[in-house]
């Protein structure tokens, strides 16, 4: 294995590589580009198949590099090349037996990709699309989210290719409590900690929690997200789509501007979408856009709170189709195998999927004249769309600063489960607030180029040096 050009065994010094390296002014652009395509050609090789999460390792490397060129003990220790590989990947077979008496197989997996800074904690999603590469991404991005907190959590993710839309509410019990059947072995409060995602929410862990508890005889946080009754923490649930507003919003009070008055394109109508929506509902925005996997909706005026409660009960209780808002509501269309990104706005914030937001599409956002995106979902815009963005100087909040508020949350749930005892919603959302103004602060002192704030690098230099320097700490693990 090589990492840098340098074979496995042979130091960097020796290699020639750290000698060019010991100072930013002796490192030519050129080079760190050099061994920038280098690390990511071993990446790829040992990765085959998995383009989400080549993907995800070259956003971070590609900032991270210029950073760490003068500063061997990373190059040293191997830390860029120990961060691409999970600490460990399990992967199992989830059996479950339908409505109809059928016996339905399905593939679950947890990646426990970092635990230099605390127990592994992300998501479960539940989506016929998931597999390892994606998986992978998640828990790579994770384990930098995670770090921004400022929290002790590691990253992690997990799911299954399991697709919760139109199945009986039985059908997800019996296919939660498998899951957890095999996954509970694998994970506790102090080891690794999932919550939800994509297809998992408050139902979903309301059904693995009660099994955790059931085989192990332990009332634990060894989940987050969880309901009221039971452990969960006040604001999880608007935590995300609220915490990547309040992160909008402090990227424009840098820039001496604010919320108020601006078109808002939204795609999503799930948990993160429609919190973000009464965000902006809430400081004087307009949302005008919300989607799903069946095409978008859009309402000129903007859409009211009273229609997106009406949204999350479609979506949440009932798992509708976003196109039945057009039929309830006048002045709303929908525009079917679409997305909202032909949309006239100020501010995106996409918040569905990964690569929602292609190279082609930024560049119709760009001649419309957006100023901001704000990436709610996790790595939603291409690699194209981040560039395009970029190069247009158009103001670009990178996801796992913009949607951290939910991990974030999730951090105060277990610190309140593990002194058990429940703070009030006030507390949280001051709690929450102060902590997407922290990691904004990050991004700026991480990010800041002579062109303005480079969230993109702040963020990601910001969450790699607390796991970096941890990862020093303990030698060769
Ligand atoms: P939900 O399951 O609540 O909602 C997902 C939404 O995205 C739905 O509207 C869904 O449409 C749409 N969607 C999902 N997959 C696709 C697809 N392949 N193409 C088009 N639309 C799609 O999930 P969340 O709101 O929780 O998650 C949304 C994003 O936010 C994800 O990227 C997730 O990783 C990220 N995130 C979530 C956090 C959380 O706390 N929940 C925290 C941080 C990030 P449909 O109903 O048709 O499937
Ligand atoms: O992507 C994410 O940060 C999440 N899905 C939330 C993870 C968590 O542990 O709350």
């Amino acid at each position: 294995m090589t990492v840098l050009g340098v074979k496995k065994g042979q130091s960097l010094h020796s290699s020639g590589i750290i000698g060019g390296m010991m100072s930013k002014s002796n490192v030519s652009e050129a080079k760190t580009k050099e061994y920038l395509e280098r690390y990511m050609e071993g990446v790829k090789k040992r990765n085959p198949g998995e383009p989400e999460f080549v993907q995800a390792v070259y956003e971070v490397a590609a900032t991270v590099f210029p950073y760490i060129a003068d500063k061997p003990q990373y190059h040293e220790m191997q830390i860029l090349e120990r961060m691409a590989e999970p600490e460990r990947v399990i992967s199992f077979r989830i059996p479950w037996t339908d409505d109809e008496g059928h016996i339905r197989t399905n593939r679950g997996w947890r990646v426990q990709f970092n635990s230099a800074i605390g127990p592994y904690k992300g998501g479960i999603r539940f989506h016929p699309s998931v597999n390892q590469s994606i998986l992978k991404f998640l828990g790579f991005e994770q384990t930098f989210k995670n770090s921004l907190t400022g929290l002790p959590m590691g990253g992690g993710k997990g799911g299954a290719n399991f697709n919760p839309k139109g199945k009986s509410d039985l059908e997800v019990m019996r296919f939660c409590q498998s899951f957890m059947t095999e996954l509970q072995r694998h994970i506790g409060e102090d080891t690794d900690v999932p919550a939800g995602d994509i297809g998992v929410g408050g139902r979903e862990i309301g059904y693995m929690f009660g099994q955790y508890k059931r085989i192990n005889n332990k009332f634990v946080g060894v989940l987050t997200g969880k309901g009221l009754e039971f452990g969960g923490s006040k604001m999880r649930t608007e935590a995300t789509g609220y915490g990547a507003v309040f992160f909008a919003q402090n990227m424009l009070k840098h820039a001496k501007d604010n919320i108020e008055g601006k078109t808002v394109l939204i795609s999503g109508s799930g948990n993160v979408a429609t919190h973000a929506a009464e965000k902006i509902i809430a400081l004087g925005g307009k949302p005008v856009t919300l989607s799903d996997s069946g095409g978008f909706i859009h309402c000129e005026k903007g859409f009211d709170q009273e229609q997106i409660d009406w949204i999350k009960k479609l979506k949440d209780i009932r798992r509708g189709r976003i196109s039945e808002a057009a039929k309830e509501f006048s002045n709303v269309s929908f525009t079917e195998n679409s997305r909202p990104w032909g949309v006239t706005g100020d501010i995106a914030i996409p918040s569905a999927t990964q690569n929602e937001i292609s190279g082609q599409d930024a560049k119709v956002m760009i001649s419309n004249g957006i100023q901001l995106v704000a990436e709610a979902a996790n790595m939603p815009c291409d690699q194209e769309a981040v560039d395009s963005f970029l190069a247009a100087n158009v103001k670009f909040g990178p996801a796992k600063a913009v949607n951290a508020g939910g991990v974030g949350v999730s951090g105060l749930e277990m610190s309140q489960n593990s002194a058990r005892i429940a703070w009030d919603s006030d507390h949280l959302a001051k709690l929450l607030e102060s902590m997407m103004s922290d990691i904004h602060n990050s991004c700026v002192e991480y990010g800041q180029t002579k062109n303005g704030v480079n969230y993109l690098q702040g963020a990601n230099v910001a969450g790699f040096v607390k796991v970096a320097d941890a990862m020093l700490a303990y030698g060769h693990v």
